[in-house]
């Protein structure tokens, strides 16, 4: 039997190296789409380790640039697309608000045009994202599918115009487009500039004598923080229901991330007060200040389940970074 194909754009992100991981498990013949860069080496930095698989197939493209999305999709006509390209930033969409727009908005358009045009039977996954909301928050303090969106950053107008376009073109066209409406999902292979992986490299280097503050933004913002592990297999599970929908995915807890700062320096033995100061730079001019979110429905629909706990997560956060400086040669203390 043939392996079914599939296409994800931006494989070389957070996501797309977890989701390639996931579909190749599966035996699905896996193409990912990645952006020209001057240093080719960090093109596909986290799928290198899938690269000898020969199932696994790069092509260059950019949502940006519907032609070259049309010629991949004219090769592969997919099974299965998940669109994860995106300028992904919150704080750099501030900065960079009419690049988002075309990346994370018009981009998505961009897609959707060509796979109407090459590919319409193609199942399509459209990452929205809990930024969407804005600061709305149900009654009972969750976010889900039927609350209101009014977004408060660029990324989030971004994102709100891909929903909806998505939701239009499932219903103009009878495609089957879902959107997964995801959490905050975090991982080792977090860049970065998130939070969460930048307080962790951060604390362990503190204890490492590598460094010596962290400046950060707002301490008081919540989010509703899971795996991403966890959250690709609910992208692939909403291309296998029947029907196309969309659903939020989360794991219903929030912390602040003074919290988060809390437990990952006393993991390490340290008291977050005495290494973190405020940096203006760091805060947003709007700010979505609470996430959580109601994953009941797919977890009642599709049966989706995930493993880790916040705890969990930031563990092997920690884990990953004491590896990662101890491979370099550092004793750590
Ligand atoms: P990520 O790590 O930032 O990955 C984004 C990917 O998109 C990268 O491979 C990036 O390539 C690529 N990309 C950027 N601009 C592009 C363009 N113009 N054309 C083609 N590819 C482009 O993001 P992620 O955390 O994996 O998230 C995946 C998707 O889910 C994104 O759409 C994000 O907005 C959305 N989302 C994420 C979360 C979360 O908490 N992680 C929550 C909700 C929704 P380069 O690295 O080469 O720039
Ligand atoms: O880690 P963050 O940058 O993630 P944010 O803005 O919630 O966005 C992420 O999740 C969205 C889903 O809700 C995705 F759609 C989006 O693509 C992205 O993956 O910031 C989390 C919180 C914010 O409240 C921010 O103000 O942390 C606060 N924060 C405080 N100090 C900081 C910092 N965020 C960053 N990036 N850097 C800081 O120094």
């Amino acid at each position: 039997m043939m392996n079914k194909n599939v296409l994800i754009t931006g494989i070389n992100g957070q996501d797309g190296s977890y989701l390639a991981e996931f579909l190749l498990e599966k035996d699905y013949e896996v193409w990912g789409t990645v952006k020209r860069n001057s240093v080719s080496e960090t093109q596909s930095t986290r799928i290198e380790h899938l690269r000898s698989n020969k199932l696994i197939n790069l092509e260059y493209a950019d949502l940006t640039d519907m032609a070259s999305l049309i010629r991949i999709l004219n090769k592969i006509k997919p099974d299965e697309i998940y669109n994860l390209a995106a300028q992904s930033h919150v704080r750099i969409s501030f900065d960079q608000p009419i690049y988002t727009a075309n990346v994370t908005g018009i981009g998505t358009l961009n897609l959707l045009e060509a796979i109407r045009m090459v590919s319409p039977t193609s199942k399509i996954y459209q990452a929205s994202s809990s930024e969407m909301f804005g600061n709305n928050i149900d009654n009972d303090g969750f976010q889900r599918e039927t609350t209101p969106m009014t977004p408060v950053s660029p990324y989030g107008c971004a994102k709100v115009f891909s929903y909806n376009i998505s939701r239009n073109y499932k219903n103009s066209y009878g495609m089957f487009i879902s959107n997964g409406i995801l959490f905050n999902h975090e991982s080792p292979r977090r860049g970065t500039n998130f939070v969460t992986n930048k307080i962790v490299k951060a604390a362990v280097r503190i204890k490492l004598g590598l460094q010596d503050k962290l400046y950060l933004g707002n301490l008081d913002a919540t989010r509703d923080w899971g795996h991403a592990k966890d959250y690709v297999e609910a992208m692939w599970l909403m291309l296998q229901a029947d029907t196309p929908d969309d659903y939020v995915c989360a794991t219903g807890k929030s912390h602040s991330v003074r919290e988060l700062c809390e437990y990952v320096f006393s993991q390490l033995d340290l008291f977050y007060l005495e290494h973190i100061e405020i940096n203006k730079k760091h805060l947003r001019p709007e700010e979505l200040r609470d996430l959580k979110g109601d994953a009941s429905k797919i977890k009642k629909e599709l049966g989706w389940c995930p493993k880790y706990t916040f705890e969990s997560m930031l563990d092997e956060m920690i884990e990953y970074w004491k590896t990662y400086y101890k491979q370099k040669d550092i004793i750590y203390v």
